[in-house]
């Protein structure tokens, strides 16, 4: 018998406890990475020797010297003035809902009041300086410099920097075009030709030298840096996190779909297919209690995947242990087994799937109904695609406006606010036994803090 194009899961019949279920639901196998030791003298060069070290590594990684390591903003106007009409209204429409998503995602300051002369407020602040990483090679998606800026831009982060490696196929090394272009959509103006672990060192430490001009400074230093990439960069963003904040480590993309009899098996056989493209580690997981939807999604995947470019990686994802037809008894059941799981994506395929909604608790972000799919947020829902992969879902959020601001209490009593809670704070501070706290708030109110009495 030839193996099946994706194994099933059959917990019909079982009742799982919490553990057994998350032990359950499909996850990629992932190695253990070697690359610290190949990245760390990456990390030093750059911060000792800055531009000629990154020109070295685009030729050595990148094959190619770079012209300019910051791209001239000449030639992003150019790239933007050469990008074909109908990808650049399909960046533009992309970048116009994002924009409007983030507009109302930006969260609002606030002041409690707690008796008189007590007050804590809170301030969002955006952080100042941020370096987005946006890979090239053969996974170049313009829709990284969108999902990263825009919310940057939204947050209202002063400085924006992009790197991205620069490319062989260009005289000049200038990185590929369409991001190029979409830099110059986004009005974001400082881009640099420098790709992977390298990039990740000139925007933690800096760089100085820029041929011709030595000595100058080429990149000042970051107070963030986002954005997907390959191994390196992510071990390289892993190994500086101590010295600037990274966002979260992305693993490879997933999709849950809840479905019901109801939903229509071409589309959830499209759906798995799109997620499965991404590469052979991408998870496609499909919970159901008819195993009746379940043989047809299987007749459609049979049907469908010989037919479709990226049948190799595709059908490697499909037959991966991270993907799985997951049969249950019930609606209930398959809610919870989308909770264990915690899918980067969760599409919603049934009845009442408001109230579906409703009860899921663990997912990057939900797509509800049939006409939500999942490449719609991909490119242009007005949604980020920048979600929690491998199960982070359960304790994370997915990269929004609040990626990057911080917030911050303002604590403002006055004498009488302080007063009515001296005696409160001393009794704690004696507990503790680190009285020199007690002393800073009774020295305000008695003229000996040593004598308890006084108060
Ligand atoms: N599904 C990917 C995002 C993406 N897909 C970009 C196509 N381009 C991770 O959410
Ligand atoms: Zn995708």
């Amino acid at each position: 018998m030839t193996e099946p194009i994706i194994r099933t899961i059959d917990l019909r019949g079982t009742k799982l406890s919490r553990a057994q279920l998350l032990e359950t639901v499909p996850r990629a196998q992932m190695g253990v990475s070697q690359a610290e030791e190949l990245v760390a003298p990456i990390l030093e060069e750059v911060k000792s020797r800055g531009a000629a070290a990154l020109r070295d590594y685009a030729e050595k990684f990148d094959h190619v010297r770079p012209t300019y390591l910051r791209v001239p903003v000449e030639a992003m106007n150019k790239a933007l003035e050469e990008l074909k009409p109908q990808v650049r209204a399909a960046i533009e429409e992309s970048v116009k809902r994002i924009r409007a998503v983030c507009k109302s995602q930006v969260p609002s300051d606030f002041s409690t009041d707690l008796g008189e002369g007590a007050r804590v407020s809170q301030r969002w602040i955006p952080v100042e300086r941020v370096g987005l990483y946006v890979p090239g090679g053969k996974a170049v998606y313009p829709t990284s410099v969108i999902m990263n800026a825009v919310p940057a831009q939204a947050a209202g982060v002063e400085s924006l920097a992009i790197a991205t490696p620069p490319s062989a196929d260009n005289p000049d090394g200038f990185p590929n075009a369409t991001i190029l272009a979409t830099c110059a959509i986004l009005g974001v103006e400082e881009v640099y030709a420098v790709g992977g672990a390298q990039a990740v060192a000139m925007f933690a430490y800096g760089a100085a030298g820029s041929e011709p001009q030595d000595g100058e400074v080429l990149c000042e230093p970051v107070d963030m840096i986002t954005g997907p990439g390959n191994i390196f960069v992510a071990t390289a963003k892993h190994m500086i996190s101590g010295i600037c904040g990274i966002d979260a480590e992305a693993g490879p993309s997933e999709i849950g779909i809840i479905a019901d009899s109801t939903a229509r098996p071409d589309f959830l056989a499209a759906d798995l297919m799109g997620q499965a493209e991404h590469d052979e580690l991408a998870g496609a997981v499909l919970i159901t209690d008819d195993a009746n939807q379940a043989a047809r999604v299987v007749e459609e995947l049979e049907k469908r995947v010989p037919r479709t470019k990226n049948r190799d990686r595709m059908t490697a994802a499909l037959h991966g242990t991270q993907s799985a037809i997951v049969l249950t008894d019930n609606l209930d059941m398959s809610i919870d087994v989308a909770n264990a799981y915690a899918a980067e994506h969760l599409e919603i395929h049934t009845v009442h799937a408001d109230d579906v909604v409703k009860r899921i608790r663990n997912a990057g972000a939900i797509f509800r109904g049939p006409y939500s799919p999942v490449p719609l947020g991909d490119y242009m829902s007005g949604s980020n695609h920048v979600l929690p992969t491998g199960g982070t879902a359960r304790f994370q959020s997915g990269l929004g406006v609040h990626t990057f601001m911080k917030a911050v209490e303002v604590i403002e009593y006055d004498e009488v606010g302080l007063k009515d809670l001296a005696r409160k704070v001393n009794d704690f501070a004696v507990s503790e036994d680190l009285p020199a706290h007690g002393e800073c708030v009774l020295t305000r109110f008695v003229s000996d803090p040593y004598d308890k009495e006084t108060l």
